[in-house]
């Protein structure tokens, strides 16, 4: 049986934010690649990414439709375990 494909990691970000930084330095820490759509210089994009995850803060990160949150967010579910399988395009 073929794997299924590995699901887009989306990271809506601004320019001056620490917690993008952390973000992109832990995915590529792990040989991933991600979308980066930039909402300080496109409010149609910061519309978009208030209406898919219902926050205001940077960054927001999605893996596939799976909203994963912020840095914060993303390292508990890491911790947890949790990240590789959404990473992998299991179901959350
Ligand atoms: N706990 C969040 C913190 C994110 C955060 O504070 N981001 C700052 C920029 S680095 C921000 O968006 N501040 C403005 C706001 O909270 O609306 C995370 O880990 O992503």
């Amino acid at each position: 049986m073929n794997a299924s494909p590995a699901p887009q990691i989306t990271l809506y970000t601004s320019a001056i934010c620490g917690y993008c930084v952390a973000a992109k330095n832990f995915l590529k820490s792990r040989g991933l690649s991600w979308n980066e759509v930039r909402i300080d210089t496109d409010p149609a994009e910061r519309e978009k990414m208030v209406a898919r995850a219902l926050r205001t803060s940077v960054p927001q990160i999605f893996i596939g439709d799976t909203h994963v949150g912020g840095y914060d967010d993303m390292m508990a579910l890491h911790r947890a375990g949790k990240l590789e399988p959404l990473l992998e395009g299991q179901a959350p």
